[in-house]
């Protein structure tokens, strides 16, 4: 809450804290403004050095602050100020530098950092640009290409990729502020670069940049705020830079009215929000430190992916010696991966391996803290496999179940302690997908839910807690929608109609082209074995099992929904005929779907199901909801979500 203004012998040192994250609130960007006059008056300063308390710089302005209307002093004034101070600033940066703060260590004379703190301008993410000199700054001090990149993109960068390019002067290993103030007594001997937005923009090679430009704009699907980035960087490099930074506060003022940046900021709360649970107020658990997994296919090998690369130790068991190589193979296989991807460095990597043992020795998971089965779907199976679990491991180790739509409450209820099983169901492929999904049976103790959300949050999940029924929240409403989109098949739609519509409306793939991805046999085995239990619904749809009892299996098969011949997904006659004739065979007359009634459809089935899912108590916020949506499916984040958008008022056809 405060800004404090200390001296070390002919440097001033200025300290912003703000917990958590130094947002600059009002009162900080005040506070700075007075530190600023303050230094102003202090003489025979050779320099000021700027930090923060806690555990990062600034990571941005305050997006509590957004619905409001600005408060004086505003943040670019301030800069300005600092920038113009009477001697140089220099930015001390640990954590992270985002946003409002990169622009305040922008408007600094100079940037010292740790290595491992990050910088970065991730206003597009929230629907908006910097509006505080950002675009404008950053130009001048690394190649305009590498500032498109990251203005238009949103990705921080780490700290040595910034002094690469030029946005860091120095680095320092521990003792940032020592580090700071060493860099501000070599200043007497170092060429004064002057204020950043004094210098000439960097290499503005416009072919380079156009191209660029192009490429990011075309990324940008349904969401303005990339194209306003482009727009603004590109007057960077032709406006002087007062007409720039005037241009881009009225774009970035426009932005923070606009649907697009409201929805995003609902987003952004709505992810932090959803991982709190009302009874486990004040209750927190360790996260394990040693994890089992059970099964080593494409889950539970991502699931033991996912641990290691948040430094757990894993042990992975398998039926076999050749199964649990197998699953060894795949999971180092991800490993490879993520260090040929640069996620992780090599020592990481070493570190994984050496963290993971796979298994067919049940006696090996002895140690484990939290155990996580991920075996066949099928009750029978996993009530088999928590029983072994419920003796080889120690009583006070939490067990899990990575279903996807069983009965979680009923496997606890074959268990000797029921009150050891929280459901962590995780989204293929578990490494890489962020949502995860807590399920929370009737007798779970506290502490295994708290055990399950700590573990959630050191793998830096984003988390919903879920109650139990069939398919959860997000499988529930996929389950609702597609049945929606079959009954539009019948009554006249094409699939790739529908996925035309979806991808328009800002999905990155539409449920056809999914189902082709993920392969059509997986449900097509469950429909099967729900017809055998006598649970087909009324109004049954035939169309993807004659599509399956063709082999049709998706894109695997060459030929799904779609034919894959080409190596592209191209509508397929046979897949039209299949569908007419099933219309025909149920006397359905059909009829022509526009894009916007297809997704009127969708939304207001997604709408209905959440709102029974809210209604039964299975999800405890509609934003929950919307977080899910998002994670899972990429349902458009610049919209807000399904259940959002339905509270929005309606939108004028002009707008
Ligand atoms: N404003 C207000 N609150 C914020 C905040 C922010 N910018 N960033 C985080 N919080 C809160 C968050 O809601 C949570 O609160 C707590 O801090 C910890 O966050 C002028 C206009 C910094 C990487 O987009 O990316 O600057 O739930 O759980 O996982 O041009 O927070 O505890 O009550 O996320 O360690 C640009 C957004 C703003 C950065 C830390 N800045 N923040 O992650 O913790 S726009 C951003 C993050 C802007 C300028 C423009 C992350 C983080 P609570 P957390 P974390």
């Amino acid at each position: 809450m405060t800004v404090s203004v200390t001296q070390e012998g002919d440097i001033a040192c200025v300290t912003l804290d703000n917990p958590p994250v130094n947002a600059l609130g009002q009162a900080q960007r005040a506070g700075l403004a007075d530190a600023v006059a303050q230094t102003n008056a202090m003489l025979g300063l050779r320099a000021v050095v700027l930090l923060c308390a806690g555990r990062s710089f600034v990571a941005g302005a305050d997006i509590r602050e957004f619905g409001k209307p600005p408060m004086e002093p505003h943040l670019p004034d301030v800069l300005a100020q600092i920038e113009g101070a009477r001697v140089p600033w220099i930015a001390a940066i640990h954590g992270t530098a985002l946003g409002g703060g990169l622009e305040l260590a922008l408007a600094c004379r100079y940037r010292v950092a740790l290595r491992s703190a990050k910088l970065g301008l991730p206003e597009v993410t929230l629907g908006l640009i910097p509006g505080a000199g950002g675009t404008v700054r950053l130009p001048r001090v690394i190649a305009a290409a590498d500032a498109l990149t990251m203005v238009a993109g949103g990705k921080p960068v780490g700290a040595m990729q910034a002094q690469d390019m030029g946005l860091v002067d120095a680095l320092a290993d521990a003792d940032l502020l020592d580090a700071a103030l060493r860099f501000g007594a070599t200043l007497a001997d170092r060429p004064d670069p002057g204020p950043v937005l004094a210098r000439p923009v960097l290499n503005p090679d416009p072919a380079a940049f156009d191209r660029l430009a192009a490429k990011l704009a075309a990324r940008a699907r349904g969401r303005n705020s990339p194209k306003e980035a482009i727009a603004a960087l590109r007057r960077a490099l032709t406006l002087p830079a007062s007409d720039a930074l005037a241009a881009e506060r009225a774009a970035f003022l426009r932005l923070r009215d606009d649907p697009q940046s409201k929805a995003l900021a609902h987003v952004f709360f709505a992810e932090r929000g959803a991982g709190r649970l009302d009874r486990l107020k004040g209750i927190s658990a360790p996260a394990p430190d040693r994890v089992g997994v059970v099964g080593g296919g494409t889950m539970g090998a991502g699931i033991a992916a996912a641990c290691l690369l948040a430094g757990r130790y894993v042990t992975l068991l398998e039926q076999t010696p050749e199964a649990a190589e197998a699953a060894a193979a795949r999971v180092t296989g991800i490993l490879q991966d993520s260090l040929s991807r640069g996620v992780i460095d090599t020592g990481q990597h070493a570190a994984c391996l050496n963290a993971f043992t796979a298994t067919s020795n049940a006696a090996d998971l002895s140690g484990v803290q939290l155990a996580i089965e991920a075996v066949f779907e099928d009750f029978d199976v996993k009530r088999a496999v928590l029983a072994q679990l419920e003796t080889v491991t120690a009583p006070d180790c939490v067990l899990a179940t990575n279903t996807s739509y069983l009965d979680v409450t009923a496997l606890a209820a074959t268990m000797a302690d029921p009150s050891r099983l929280v459901g962590l169901h995780f989204f293929s492929p578990a490494h890489v997908m962020k949502l995860l999904e807590i399920v929370v049976p009737d007798a779970v103790s506290d502490n295994a839910l708290a055990s399950g959300a700590a573990l959630a949050k050191a793998l830096g999940k984003i988390t919903v807690f879920a109650g139990v029924c069939d398919g959860f929240i997000a499988n529930r409403i996929m389950s609702a929608y597609r049945a929606d989109c079959e009954y539009m098949l019948e009554e006249g739609a094409l699939p790739w109609q529908i996925d035309a519509a979806m991808v328009d409306f800002g999905f990155p793939m539409g449920i056809y082209q999914m189902q082709d991805l993920a392969g059509l046999d997986i449900a097509w085995a469950m429909r099967k074995r729900r017809a055998a239990e006598g649970k087909r619904p009324a109004n049954y749809v035939r169309i993807p099992d004659i599509l399956c009892e063709a082999g049709r299996f998706g894109r695997k098969a060459g030929r799904g929904w779609y034919d894959y011949s080409s190596g592209e997904p191209l509508p397929d006659p046979e897949v039209e005929r299949v569908i007419l004739d099933e219309s025909t065979r149920k006397g359905i007359v059909r009829q022509a779907f526009a894009a916007e009634a297809i997704m009127a459809r969708i939304l207001s089935v997604m709408q209905a199901e959440g709102d029974a899912i809210l209604r039964e108590g299975i999800a405890a916020r509609a934003e929950d909801i919307d977080v899910v949506m998002i994670n899972a499916f990429g349902f458009p984040r610049w919209t807000g979500g399904p259940m959002y958008l339905r509270d929005q008022p309606p939108r004028i056809a002009s707008d």
